[in-house]
């Protein structure tokens, strides 16, 4: 890419990797139309003109921080031929559908009301019966879990409360055994305060482990609220520092004041990482889920955020680490000298089970010579997860794209309905936008946001029969559409939002601190609580519902978190019991899946892109064989296109193929001729 500079036009900008995804990001925040941007009129104007018409909006600096950010990013992602034909090299990880466990709130073994291993080992065979193909753990290393386990004490040692090292052994084996690949989630942005490195850090500010960090001399001012170093805003509110007395020392914190980021530049601190993914792999894991991995490169002096990013974004200093300077070289590095089985590696204790399109299994695959690479990123828009993804990168594998959970103008904590045309629409954009070159990661939930169905149907989500027909219609998309499907807990049951009453309900730090800080700012306790209830962590995160008891059969003990629902005809037993349930249209989909090669290899084809409600593609697999999946997105009937297919109807939530698609209407057919 040409550098930038203040002669250089607004469509410049646009026709840069990480200036798109800016500007479509600020469009997306604002929920202003991309079209202002297309006009000739705004695309010419100069970067220097800008500066000086929009002084009064924008605010002094915000172009020369964007002209320096895109100049830190001359690359620009491969060209290749559409995504909607060639799917590229093959890769279990492009034909496996990932489910992640939340492991504080899936089965506890022992009555102390944590999740634990021994639980989720007692939970193999259902995971196996609904077909998942890995296994994704949250945290299980050693925690003072501040942050529910996102504050890592030490990489190597299994969190007590979770089990032993031994368990994790028979966890792994019991994956592999079963045909189920299992990674593990390396938070390696930051550690916990207590991590024996921070410890030493604070020991000897100045010695060797004082650079595994971000400290910096200051004066804390008599409440040790001083200056700290610059305006960075922690993601768990006030600043991103804190006043270390015993150091004498600011260090950097983007998440809790718990956790401490790693200065990624101390190529020690790389090396350290690396270990860590090679003591792992040789233990017979798959691989990572990298954890807020964009983040881990700062801009060099962390000079302030711009304060009308700030405003926008919520986050003053987001545009100095959100994509800094040496993430690609450093994710490269990472691949190399840690995912990478080296010649001389340890063979691991176990690999997992050749699974055959028809379910069976077959003798142990060798050990894969990379570990899968999935990187949390949030933020990253669809180019710059082209350039962190992109089979010629030598970086991540694939990474989550945060825009699909909000539409333009939403953020998490808004309380609206998400209107499923977006997700057509986005869906649609992304796959338009990426080539064979690119492979996309599908979620729709994780522990960090509400239920997707709650946020369709708001109150009615109580409602059993709109809750089942609008979890289907997320299950077809997300299970049919081009690449790999993260389904979370729950989703198999068509979870929904919980309905907690005060604060007291809930353990999340970022929902206290937000709540506090709302508190500090006037807010009553009701209005406090109401506006954090809609976006709260905790919705995602209360135990699953085995059994239709009390508590769900999720432990003999008093759970960590209480769940608030007791609707009937969602649990486990009876969803597994109900041939008819969404746990079976999640089995039926996910064989179906594993049955087809359309599904997973084959091209993409949207048919009606601009009709609103009418959601529906073909998938032709490279030997011809074509599926037409349709979805209706509304609870309104809705016209039907190509009525005129032979087609055979595999799997619907009706068997006659009409003129018009009933409310909420999904079919996946197979096509003749
Ligand atoms: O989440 C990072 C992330 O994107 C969200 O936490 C989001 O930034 C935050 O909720 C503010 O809106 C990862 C983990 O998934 C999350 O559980 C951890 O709390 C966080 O990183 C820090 O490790």
């Amino acid at each position: 890419m040409a550098r930038l500079d203040r002669k250089s036009r607004v469509r410049d900008v646009y026709a840069h990797p990480l200036g798109r995804d800016i500007i479509d990001k600020l469009l997306l925040h604002t929920g202003i139309s991309p079209r202002w941007i297309l006009n000739p009129v705004a695309g010419n104007l100069r970067l220097g003109r800008l500066d000086q018409v929009g002084r009064r909006a924008i605010g002094p600096g915000f172009v020369d921080t964007l002209i320096s950010l895109l100049n830190d990013h001359p690359d620009e992602p491969a060209r290749s031929e559409s995504a909607g034909t060639s799917a590229g090299e093959p890769a279990w990880w492009k034909e496996a559908v990932f489910y992640q466990v939340y492991p504080r709130s899936f089965q506890d073994s022992d009555g102390d009301g944590l999740g634990d291993l021994r639980g989720i080992i007692s939970r193999l065979d259902y995971l196996q019966d609904l077909g998942v193909d890995c296994v994704w753990l949250s945290p299980i290393f050693d925690s003072p879990n501040e942050d529910m386990g996102y504050d890592i004490r030490d990489y190597r040692r299994v969190m007590a409360e979770m089990g032993t090292s031994e368990d994790l052994d028979e966890l792994i084996e019991g994956c592999h055994e079963r045909g189920m690949r299992i990674i593990l989630d390396l938070v390696v942005n930051h550690t916990s305060a207590e991590h024996e490195w921070f410890r030493s850090a604070v020991d000897d500010p100045d010695g060797p482990y004082g650079d595994y960090y971000f400290l910096r001399r200051g004066e804390p001012g008599e409440d040790g609220t001083g200056a700290p170093p610059n305006n960075w805003v922690s993601f768990f509110s006030g600043s991103a520092w804190r006043w270390i007395p015993d150091a004498e020392r600011w260090a950097l914190h983007l998440f809790g004041p718990g956790q401490m980021d790693l200065n990624w530049a101390n190529p020690t601190v790389r090396g350290e990482v690396a270990e860590v993914v090679q003591f792992w792999l040789a233990r017979g894991i798959d691989g990572f889920r990298l954890d807020v991995i964009n983040y881990i490169s700062k801009r060099p002096g962390l000079p302030n955020g711009n304060e009308f990013i700030g405003r926008l974004m919520e986050f003053t200093g987001i545009e100095h680490y959100y994509v800094g300077p040496q993430l690609h070289a450093y994710l490269r590095e990472l691949r190399r000298r840690g995912f990478t089985r080296g010649a001389d590696a340890v063979a691991p204790s176990s690999s997992v089970r050749l699974r055959l399109p028809d379910g069976t299994l077959g003798d142990p695959l060798p050990p894969d010579p990379v570990g899968v690479m999935v990187g949390e990123t949030p933020g990253v828009g669809i180019e710059i997860g082209r350039l962190l993804s992109g089979a010629d990168r030598g970086e991540l594998d694939m990474v989550f794209n945060f825009d699909v959970l909000e539409p333009p103008g939403k953020v998490r904590w808004d309380d609206y309905r998400y209107d499923l045309n977006y997700l057509k629409d986005f869906s649609e954009g992304y796959l338009d936008r990426i080539g064979s070159n690119d492979w996309i990661a599908l979620f729709l939930e994780n522990h960090d946001n509400p239920r997707m169905i709650s946020k369709v149907l708001g109150p009615d989500d109580h409602d059993p029969g709109l809750r089942t027909a609008v979890a289907r219609v997320l299950a077809t998309i997300q299970l049919t559409l081009r690449g790999t499907p993260f389904l979370y807990q729950g989703q198999e049951l068509a979870a929904i939002n919980q309905d907690f009453t005060s604060i007291g309900d809930l353990r999340d730090l970022e929902s206290l601190n937000r709540y506090a800080e709302l508190r500090s700012n006037g807010a009553t306790v009701g209005g406090a609580f109401d506006e954090i209830l809609p976006g709260a962590r905790d919705h995602a995160r209360v135990p699953m519902r085995w059994e239709p008891v009390d508590g769900g059969g999720f432990t003999d003990g008093t759970p960590w978190l209480h769940g608030v629902e007791d609707s009937t005809g969602f649990t486990v037993a009876e969803q597994r019991a109900d041939p008819e349930s969404v746990f079976n249209w999640y089995r039926d989909l996910i064989r179906l899946r594993r049955q087809h090669e359309a599904f997973t290899y084959g091209s993409i084809e949207f048919v009606a892109p601009g009709a609103r409600d009418y959601f529906a593609w073909f998938r032709t697999s490279p030997a011809g064989d074509r599926w037409l999946i349709e979805v209706n997105l509304a609870d309104a009937p809705v016209q039907r296109r190509n009525g005129s297919l032979r087609v055979e109807v595999k799997l619907g939530t009706t068997t006659r193929r009409g003129v018009t698609m009933a409310p909420y209407e999904v079919m996946i057919s197979r096509v003749f001729g």
